[in-house]
């Protein structure tokens, strides 16, 4: 069906500004209507945007003071009805359960019930030792998360997704709790949390990983990419890649701060957590920058960088913050000469950011200053963007790559910092207009979360669902990549594709229709801290401690 409304097909929290898309060349008068026809609301759409990034014109309708809660549709007299949505003060929870259950469906080395995974299920994979690239050990890396569409194992990714993924268990409790613990796992652990009991399955694959002398090897996966079979009929020989500053980097950065989260809970968890990452943070110190380049007999994913600054920068902030040794204080303090950013597996300075600024130990109030004010300039030029796109996506035309998702995700994370450093409310509008493009407000119609909304993608580039035929629940698809980086893209989008409507709902697509746990872990911090935020909770930084 030609869509020519677009909203967020997950719905509003009353609170929310509601924005809604309208694809025209003429302004639009129009009506928000119950699911029984009765109109509620009657508006005007009235600026018009020409829109590179989509190549079209839209007007954009407001209907924010609509807050009564209730199932709705957007209807105008020359286009189509918008896709139904919802009004109410719980919209996301569902959302929210489905996207951090995905976590749980990617658990590498654990017999998935059927009680608990449906058709998703399988016996436990990945379990046979693994060899050490260039060396005659063996290794038990069982456990943690498949990447992504693919049933790689990495350090890099795993540690920005688990990073979020605790961050949006401090932003958002309420919300974290509504996700209950798969039938199996129920109970144990002693007192962690559901949520916290998933993120320690990560975490006791992330500890396999490191080395004696503390360094943090890159990866666990097979040699190449299998084809699209279930995890468990993946066979062949798990090579252990070699160590990386980045791995090692991350690897001490988040357990310094899941240390932190698992104190209360399980403190000795807590403690060996500690002492992972001082080793590691003490090995890296003998680490130069090498970027991580596959060896040639491996062809899985990369995660290569062109510089380690950052990731260094994040370890030592985050060490800080947990341990509070003054050394660590000084080579954060060293590092932000330079002020990093960044909340993707490429760019970590942001988590070193907020952990700076968030340190209940003695830091430097000028530096905190010129830290927040760089953080408020960053959110500012992404709030630009954002207020000048027809759909409020805070993307440039030539801004959507692959994993363009991830990078609207972060956009709105960028965006709620500054509206906790600045109080300015129009920050929190953009962050929750990144939301509503990645549910249902954007140039393809998509709900881009598989199994949300009434026209979620269906065809996402992972395996299980390839090989079953049905999409998983809850896993956030790539988006739009304007390069057209994978052969289905270059041989179906045209060359001219407008680089917003650069998707394909296919399984082929890796560039634009993958699935990875980093991609879903920036998704549910979004959408903790908007919904937190509209909830009134969201705790504002305290730059002046
Ligand atoms: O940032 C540059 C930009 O400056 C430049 O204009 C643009 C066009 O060349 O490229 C941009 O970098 C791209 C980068 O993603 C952006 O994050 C690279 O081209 C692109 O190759 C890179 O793709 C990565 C992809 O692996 C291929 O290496 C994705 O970020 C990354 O998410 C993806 O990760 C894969 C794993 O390797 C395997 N598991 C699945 C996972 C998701 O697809
Ligand atoms: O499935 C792989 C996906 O996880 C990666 O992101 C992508 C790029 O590295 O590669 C995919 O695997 C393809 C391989 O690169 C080429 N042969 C076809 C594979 C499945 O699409
Ligand atoms: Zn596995």
């Amino acid at each position: 069906m030609y869509k020519s409304i677009f909203v967020d097909q997950c719905g509003y929290l009353p609170e929310m500004t509601k924005r809604v898309t309208f694809r025209s060349d003429r302004p639009v008068t129009f009506h928000v209507v119950t699911s029984d026809g009765r109109i509620v609301y009657h508006g005007v759409a009235q600026n018009r945007v020409e829109n590179e990034a989509a190549g079209e014109t839209d007007y954009t309708g407001d209907f924010s003071a609509l807050t009564a809660p209730g199932l709705y549709r957007v209807i105008s007299d020359h286009l189509s009805e918008s896709d139904p949505f919802e009004i109410g003060g719980q919209v996301y929870r569902d959302v929210f359960r489905k996207a951090f259950a995905f976590f749980y469906l990617q658990r590498c080395g654990w017999e998935l019930p059927e009680s608990a995974a449906g058709a998703f299920a399988h016996r436990a994979c990945h379990t046979a030792v693994a060899s050490v690239y260039g060396t005659g050990e063996l290794l038990d890396v069982s456990g943690g998360w498949h990447d992504a569409g693919d049933y790689g194992r990495y350090v890099v990714p795993g540690a920005m997704a688990v990073a979020q993924l605790l961050y949006a268990l401090e932003e958002n409790p309420s919300l974290c709790s509504a996700y209950p613990a798969p039938a199996e796992t129920a109970g144990e652990k002693g007192s962690l949390s559901p949520c916290l009991q998933e993120i320690k399955y990560e975490l006791d694959w992330m500890l396999k990983l490191q080395r004696k002398d503390g360094q943090v090897y890159h990866k666990a996966s097979c040699r190449h990419f299998c084809g699209f079979i279930m995890p468990d009929a993946e066979r062949e020989d798990i090579v252990v890649s070699p160590v990386s500053s980045t791995a090692t980097a991350d690897f001490a950065a988040v357990t310094a701060m899941a240390a932190r989260f698992f104190q209360k809970g399980a403190p000795e968890y807590a403690a060996r957590l500690e002492q992972a990452s001082r080793q590691a943070y003490e090995a890296l110190r003998s680490m130069p920058f090498e970027s991580y380049r596959n060896p040639p007999e491996i062809t899985t994913g990369g995660y290569g960088d062109s510089h380690d600054e950052d990731e260094r920068y994040w370890a030592a902030a985050e060490l800080y913050k947990a341990f509070g040794d003054p050394v660590y204080r000084e080579d954060f303090e060293t590092l932000a000469q330079q002020i990093y950013h960044g909340y993707g597996w490429g760019m970590m300075g942001s988590y070193g950011n907020r952990a700076y600024l968030t340190s209940p130990y003695p830091t430097d109030p000028s530096l905190r200053e010129r830290i927040a004010s760089s953080m408020v300039s960053l959110a500012q030029e992404i709030l630009q963007t954002a207020e000048a796109d027809g759909y409020g996506v805070s993307l440039l035309p030539g801004r959507y790559h692959w994993g363009s998702n991830m990078s609207v995700s972060n956009n709105g994370i960028h965006l709620l910092d500054a509206y906790r450093l600045t109080g300015r409310r129009e920050f929190l509008t953009a962050a929750g207009d990144q939301l509503h493009y990645l549910l249902g407000r954007n140039p393809m119609g998509l709900c881009y979360l598989t199994g949300c909304g009434s026209d979620p993608v269906k065809h996402p580039h992972h395996r299980p669902s390839g090989f079953l035929g049905k999409a998983m629940p809850g896993m956030l698809a790539g988006g739009p990549c304007g390069h057209r980086a994978d052969p289905t893209a270059k041989g179906v989008l045209p060359e001219n594709v407008p680089p917003a409507k650069a998707f394909l709902d296919m399984s082929g697509s890796y560039s634009t229709n993958e699935v990875a746990i980093y991609w879903n872990s920036a998704f549910i911090l979004l959408l903790s801290c908007v919904d937190g935020s509209f909830g009134g909770s969201l705790p504002a930084y305290s730059t002046n401690r």
